[in-house]
């Protein structure tokens, strides 16, 4: 379990952009995202660096929080 601090999401566009981003790395990743807490937390085997890599190029900021 990954919880990244996604500081640059404003609206259920941004949520909706952050989930394809970790989709594409991983199809079958449980994620949830708070958009009161800008928490992104994901469940997946693959490494957290894909994970934050994807969210970056999105064009958001992940930063790990553990
Ligand atoms: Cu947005």
């Amino acid at each position: 379990m990954y919880d990244f601090k996604v500081s640059d999401m404003t609206c259920s566009h941004c949520v909706a952009t952050v989930e394809r981003a970790v989709k594409s790395v991983d199809q079958g990743a449980k994620v949830t995202v708070d958009l009161g807490s800008l928490a992104v937390r994901i469940d997946s085997a693959k490494p957290a660096t894909t994970f934050a890599k994807a969210i970056q190029e999105a064009g958001y900021t992940g930063e790990l929080r553990t």
